[in-house]
């Protein structure tokens, strides 16, 4: 069946011509070019509801809120269906699955013909990055799921405007296609969370495409996030010469109105979202946290040869679990309304329930895969009321503490570079990297103890190079090299820590109270940028005396403090014997500077 016709409202050639084409291979019934309005979006919500994907919460505690549960087998990103389609497989690296574009592109071809049958085809133009920004990217999504529009909405700049810049053909757009993979036979019934047991999230970072089937979740459908401003971005940096990193990025204010901004990578599980969001503790009065992103930084040298980072996104997709008015109440005010959740609990009452949002569960909810449940139920079967992936998507522009200058085309200036991981042992809370060099090795051999048991044995340290290794669209080692190489087009390089919140004690209890009380953390970090703080040389970097931190309205003591940032060389010999393993297998695409600087550092120790 021919897909009915609108008019499209771009006079981009090649853009009709492509979705023409693809329209005739995937064979929507209808073909909607996005225009982004609140109208379609409230329209689009409609459609959800009545399709049993979406349930609007009750308005009166929720205003413009929504609950969706996806399929139990569509709950997450799939990494090991996740494929880098680079000419050569040297090109993808080791640590990316690799596919030959010829064969990929000929298998994606008949997976997606006739994927979209009975379905709606949505173009939808999206911009990474403020509209007009020379920072920005501009992508165009087709995809046969409406979920993904009205998540997208939230996550990125859409419709009109962006159709607007493609019509002025000044910037390359990146083809993103997308079905569920979900086909209706003429009268067939949909089902609430349409999606296909195969799965495939693929790139071609050379042509600059984007293809992904069978999943409507998160990552693997968003194609702006994890696919665009990560995987094809990194690539589109390396040969531009900036950087496409999963970082973080705040503004930290004093009192007297100094701002310094800095640009944080951590692995999953390390309260990425909570640290963009921080509130400081008492008795810092004066001082504030603005937040500019929470997952993705785009950073470029300026013409003055400083680093100026922008936040790709709009939104925040968020993991809600462990969200609350303690562990991050400007989360919590974020996604108070307008905001759709994916895979959590709903109440009796027409809201929203997650572990960690209360200290007392509801008496009865209907957990994330519509079942009933109860406290109870929980603890004889085990279950979660929500999915421990269970997601919030709520606008950036709600944030309380959302910085006035997060939308600046320009970007904001990057004076520090944090890296961290979830460490037990041996990583201090805080220590700077002796220069450029010694911090990407800092970076490079960043690591982070599982938690999930799913992920395999609790407790194992897993090497995240920068946060990267699902995310970078090329060979880590050429990655590091290009790390690397970012110094000669600086005339200053931000100044690179890395930070622990998770060292633990012989009784395996936190020795660091974390949340707010890392805005002490944070200060040191600024007072070391602006060269007010003193420190220590100690074999791995600088690191600050008890009388360097800011100790006021905590009672903790020199002797804590000490066992805190400890360097134990027993400890840290054995941690460089693991970092040659991560290089053993990039050891050909290696930068001579990460030898150089292990070298050093064993030296030193
Ligand atoms: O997000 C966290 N941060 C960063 C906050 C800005 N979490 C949660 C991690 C899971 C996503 C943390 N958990 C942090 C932290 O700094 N630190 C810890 C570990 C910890 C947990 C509980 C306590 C202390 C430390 N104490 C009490 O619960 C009383
Ligand atoms: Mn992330």
């Amino acid at each position: 069946m021919k897909a009915a016709k609108t008019t499209p409202p771009t006079t981009n050639k090649h853009l009709i011509r492509w979705v023409e084409k693809m329209a005739e291979l995937c064979q929507p019934e209808r073909i909607h070019w996005v225009d982004g309005s609140q109208q379609e979006y409230d329209r689009l919500c409609e459609e959800l509801v009545q399709a049993g994907t979406f349930t609007r919460l009750n308005p009166k505690l929720w205003p413009g809120c929504f609950s969706a549960r996806s399929a139990p087998n569509d709950v997450a990103r799939v990494e090991d269906r996740t494929f880098i389609c680079s000419l050569s497989k040297d090109t993808a690296g080791p640590t990316n699955n690799w596919e030959d574009p010829y064969v990929m592109r000929r298998r994606l071809k008949q997976i997606f013909r006739g994927s979209m049958q009975g379905r709606t085809m949505y173009v939808l133009p999206f911009s990474m990055g403020p509209v007009g920004s020379p920072m920005s990217q501009i992508g165009v999504q087709l995809t046969d799921s409406p979920y993904v529009v009205v998540n997208m909405r939230i996550m990125a700049r859409i419709g009109k405007p962006v159709f607007a810049e493609i019509d002025k053909d000044i910037q390359r757009v990146v083809p993103c296609m997308h079905s569920v993979g979900a086909p209706l036979a003429p009268g067939q019934q949909d089902v609430p969370w349409p999606c296909n047991d195969t799965k495939y999230i693929v790139h071609f970072p050379e042509t600059r495409e984007i293809w992904s089937y069978g999943s409507g979740y998160g990552g693997n459908a968003l194609l702006g996030k994890k696919c665009f401003a990560l995987r094809i971005a990194s690539n589109i940096a390396r040969d531009e010469g900036w950087m496409a990193e999963h970082m973080l990025i705040v503004g930290v204010e004093s009192p007297t109105g100094e701002k310094t901004y800095i640009a944080a990578a951590f692995p999953s599980a390390c309260g990425k979202t909570n640290l963009s969001m921080l509130i400081p503790p008492k008795g810092f009065d004066g001082w504030k946290v603005w937040t500019v992103g929470d997952d993705i930084a785009w950073i470029k040298p300026d013409a003055e040869g400083r680093l100026r980072a922008i936040n790709p996104e709009a939104g925040f997709f968020g993991v809600a679990p462990g969200t609350s008015a303690r562990t991050n109440s400007n989360a919590m005010a974020t996604l108070a309304r307008n905001t759709i959740f994916t895979n959590v609990a709903l109440t009796p009452d027409g809201g929203v329930w997650w572990e960690g949002m209360t200290d007392q569960p509801p008496a009865e909810c209907l957990d994330w895969r519509g079942e009933r449940w109860t406290p109870e139920i929980g603890k004889a079967s085990g279950r979660t009321a929500a999915h421990p992936n269970g997601r919030f998507t709520a606008p950036a522009s709600q944030c309380p503490s959302i910085d006035p200058e997060w939308e600046n085309p320009e970007g904001v200036p990057i004076s520090a570079i944090v890296f961290g991981g979830r460490r037990a042992s041996t990583l201090p809370l805080v220590y700077q990297a002796f220069n450029w060099s010694s911090g990407v090795y800092i970076g490079a051999t960043m690591g982070s103890e599982t938690t999930a048991a799913a992920a395999g044995t609790v407790g194992k340290v897993r090497r995240d190079p920068m946060a990267m290794l699902p995310f970078c669209g090329y060979h880590m080692g050429d990655y590091f090299r290009h790390w690397i190489k970012m110094q000669r087009n600086l005339r200053s390089t931000p100044r690179i820590f890395h930070v622990n919140w998770f060292r633990k004690d012989a009784e395996g209890r936190f020795l660091w109270p974390g949340f707010a009380d890392n805005m002490r953390v944070l200060k040191w970090i600024v007072d070391r940028v602006r060269g007010r703080a003193l420190s220590l040389e100690s074999p791995i970097g600088w690191t600050p005396r008890f009388e360097d931190m800011d100790w006021t309205g905590l009672d903790f003591d020199r002797a804590s403090f000490d066992a805190l940032q400890q360097v134990d060389r027993a400890q840290w010999k054995r941690e460089v014997m693991d970092h040659e393993e991560l290089f053993l297998d990039l050891h050909d695409h290696l930068p001579p500077e990460m030898i150089y600087e292990r070298e050093l550092l064993i030296c030193r120790l």
